[in-house]
């Protein structure tokens, strides 16, 4: 058999590591995949999941033709050029009776893997004119859209984690998620860098209530208890400014608010904090002052704390460390790039992007919880009830791209009933997921080898000027679509024209997917034929760009904008902070004498989100989903190890095996989260097997008390349960 290999990127995640697939030409099969050792970001890493992409690829589970619901459980083959007509017609006939606003679409993390994906759904929201546009990113770490637009930002952005001193890490662990904010962990090859960075000098703060692999190379660890990040961090944030430790330049010329920012901190003094979050409050005043002493470095966060109760008010208390302590590059530093190599040139300048926190609220309505679409996404904590709330606007009509709503959206029961009564709901999947189970037509999807792509969701996080391309590796085999593709296709049908910035689509015209990418990124630093005309010179395609490096320029004259560390609303969440007791007040039906644990969020090597369970391999790896317990919570609970449990939240139940596990505090549960699959009984979790299956930690999520009130999203972590066994039955 003919082998051949050809260089591409894994996008099983996001982080898009260099590969060599070995491909056997004759039976368009992949034999072995390995990392490129050539590549110069990436350096021959690859992880579990990337090396068993050809198992995902030719999983015998794997749709290859499209297929429509009979109405009674079951699903028929159906050309996926018959199911386009169909849904067409059926999207035209709601869109004519009620308005382009009925027709919602939701791209969920397969969608960012995917150089195409957002730019063309968002051209055909455009197109038809509906608002109802819903992503994962508002249901994984908005308050990164909510903070800047409160705080404002620093056009020429933080420091890089290459010329950190000390790196300071809220809830993210890169070396397992691969997830890095700019200035902390870089995601592509995080150990390695991060290990180089320890051997330069680097000190690391990790805030974690797990010692986590990312908080085993900590020089502080702080276990905070779930939750309690708002107050650890605004305790912190007092601290520097009583003693003095802040970049008075900067913040003198470039900063408002600090004395009312000083003033609503008064109840956060280190006793309080100590109480609240169980870290020695000597502990915490070592953690600021290492990393007030810099002189280099950022503080970030990852989704822990995102999920956790008062999202918005850590994200901005964190942006706050940064700004007093001037964490950004100045005028003359030099900049590998700026906003990744396939957006459009910029220069940056050492002056703030301003606060706009009229963005807030000025974006289309929900028709729930006086929430708004904010940068053009709708929070996707309410779509399930803008599916069930009947009056104009109502969502009647779903595609679900890349996504799993059942085992990942907030809230399970109320998202099945929401699921449950859409009039359409269009999955585009490479499998019959658990949500593509309940769909009207299923999709079948290409996978990544067998698309052309570039990396563009990571680009502007890679700390140096980093480009390349893949085509598509495999050919397509059966009846798949490109995700774009179902877009256009609707839009054809429909008659509309989708505008990207390099031209249009229109009803007729065929592009392939490299032309798609052209039109889409028509306006980069690199443009998308670039990198195609030297990957077809041969040899490894991945290339560093040292010349787009640019000198932060000086500030316009005349600049009045200013970062604001205490915006509208900010002193009012920290005295209804300092008011409570623990963050899980926030949540209906919260009885502190019963819901004594917190369940928080955390990621598995083996598989992303929902996606890999199916490879038995990846799977067996995990075992199940796990729900991590302190040994000794365990025994004064009178619970062995690796025993069927129920946790009990305010809102629900999910039945999980228990594991001993002494990296998390005491008070915790560590779980990941979009395990599971549609309960035959959501009452009491019947038809899964909580040692292969898993369960969904969304159903002990309640999408209607205790969110964010800029962004939506509920508490996903800090989830408060209680623990017991199962009831007899
Ligand atoms: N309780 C709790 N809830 C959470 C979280 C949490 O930590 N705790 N995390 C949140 C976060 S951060 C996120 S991002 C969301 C994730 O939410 P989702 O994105 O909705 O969930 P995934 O499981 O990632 O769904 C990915 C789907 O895409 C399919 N897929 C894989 N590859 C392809 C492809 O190439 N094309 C297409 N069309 N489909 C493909 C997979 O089979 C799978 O069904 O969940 C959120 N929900
Ligand atoms: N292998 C793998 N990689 C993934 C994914 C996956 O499923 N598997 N999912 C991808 C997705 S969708 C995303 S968004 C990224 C996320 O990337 P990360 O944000 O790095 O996600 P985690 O690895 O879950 O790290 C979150 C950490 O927050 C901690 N935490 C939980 N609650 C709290 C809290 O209240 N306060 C604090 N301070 N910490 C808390 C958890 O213990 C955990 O260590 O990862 C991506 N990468
Ligand atoms: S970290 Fe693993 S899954 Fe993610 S891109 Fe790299 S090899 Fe693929
Ligand atoms: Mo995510």
């Amino acid at each position: 058999m003919p082998i051949e290999t050809r260089h591409s990127f894994c996008r099983f995640c996001h982080a898009s590591c260099a590969i060599e697939v070995d491909v056997d030409v004759d039976r368009n099969r992949v034999v072995a995949v390995r990392g490129d050792r050539a590549d110069p970001i990436f350096e021959g890493f690859t992880c579990v999941k990337g090396r068993h992409l050809g198992h995902q690829h030719h999983h015998p589970d794997r749709l290859r033709t499209s297929l429509r619901a009979d109405g009674r459980g079951g699903f028929t083959a159906v050309p996926t050029r018959e199911a386009l007509d169909e849904i067409a017609g059926r999207l035209a006939r709601l869109i004519d009776a009620h308005g382009p606003r009925t027709v919602a679409s939701y791209c969920g993390t397969a969608a960012y893997q995917n150089a195409t994906v957002l730019p063309v759904a968002r051209a055909f929201h455009a197109a038809i004119g509906s608002p109802s546009f819903y992503t994962s990113s508002t249901i994984d770490q908005p308050a990164k859209f909510v903070a800047p637009l409160r705080h404002g930002a620093w056009m020429a952005g933080t420091h890089s984690f290459t010329s950190a001193d000390v790196v300071m890490v809220i809830g993210m662990n890169t070396v397992v998620s691969h997830y890095g904010w700019p200035g902390t962990i870089p995601g592509y090859n995080p150990l390695t860098q991060l290990l180089r960075a320890k051997q330069r000098g680097l000190k690391l703060i990790v805030v974690d209530p797990r010692r986590t692999e990312v908080a085993n190379h900590a020089d502080i660890h702080l276990q905070v208890r779930p939750g309690e990040d708002p107050t650890l961090l605004a305790a912190m944030v007092r601290l520097l400014i009583d003693e003095d430790r802040i970049d008075h330049a900067f913040v003198d010329r470039w900063v408002t608010g600090l004395a009312e920012l000083r003033a609503a901190l008064e109840p956060f003094t280190l006793g309080y904090a100590e109480a609240r979050t169980g870290v020695p409050a000597p502990l915490i005043a070592e953690a600021a002052r290492l990393f007030a002493a810099g002189p280099r470095g950022t503080a970030g966060t990852g989704t822990g704390p995102n999920m956790a109760p008062h999202p918005s008010l850590t994200e901005h208390l964190t942006m706050a460390l940064n700004t007093l302590c001037g964490r950004y590059n100045r005028e003359g530093d030099v900049l590998p790039h700026l906003g990744g190599v396939f957006s459009p040139p910029a220069v940056p300048k050492a002056q703030p992007v301003p606060p706009k926190p009229e963005a807030l609220t000025s974006g289309p309505a929900a028709r729930v919880r006086d929430l708004h679409a904010i940068r053009g996404e709708a929070p996707t904590a309410a779509l399930a009830d803008e599916i069930l709330l009947p009056g104009e606007g109502q969502v009647r009509a779903l595609l679900t791209i890349g996504g799993n709503p059942v085992v990942a959206w907030p809230d399970q029961d109320r998202v099945l009933a929401a699921l449950r009564s859409l009039d359409t709901h269009v999955a585009v999947d490479a499998q019959l997921s658990a949500t593509a189970k309940l769909a009207h037509y299923v999709l079948a999807s290409e996978l990544c080898l067998e698309r052309p792509d570039i990396t563009t969701t990571v680009d502007r996080w890679f700390e140096q000027a980093y480009s390349t391309y893949t085509p598509a590796v495999l050919a397509p085999e059966g009846d798949v679509i490109a995700e774009w593709a179902v877009y256009t296709g609707i839009a054809s049908r429909l008659g509309v024209t989708l505008t990207l910035p390099g031209g249009t689509i229109a009803p007729g015209d065929t592009p392939t997917t490299d032309d798609v990418l052209d039109l889409i990124y028509a306006k980069g630093k690199i443009t998308p034929a670039e990198v195609r005309a030297r990957y077809a010179q041969g040899g490894s395609p991945g290339r560093l760009h040292p010349e787009l490096a640019v000198t932060v320029a000086p500030a316009d004259e005349g600049v009045t904008a200013r970062l604001d560390l205490c915006p509208a609303g900010l002193a009012e969440e920290l005295a209804e902070v300092a008011d409570e007791r623990t963050s899980a007040q926030v949540i209906a039906g919260f009885d502190p004498a019963v819901h004594r644990f917190r369940v928080t969020s955390r990621r598995l090597k083996s598989v992303f989100n929902s996606s890999g369970r199916e490879i038995e391999v990846l799977r067996a790896k995990e075992g199940t989903s796990w729900a991590h317990v302190h040994p000794e919570d365990l025994h004064e609970l009178g619970i062995a190890d690796g025993e069927l449990v129920e946790l009990v939240s305010p809102s629900g139940v999910v039945r999980t095996l228990v594991k001993a596990s002494p990296d998390v505090v005491r008070g915790s549960v560590s779980m990941a989260h979009a395990w599971g699959d549609v309960p035959l009984d959501e009452q009491h979790r019947d038809g899964l097997d909580p040692a292969v299956d898993g369960d969904a930690t969304a159903a002990l999520i309640d999408a209607t008390s205790g969110y964010d009130r800029y962004s939506g999203i509920p508490a996903l972590s800090a989830i408060p349960v209680a623990i017991r066994r199962p009831a007899l039955t």
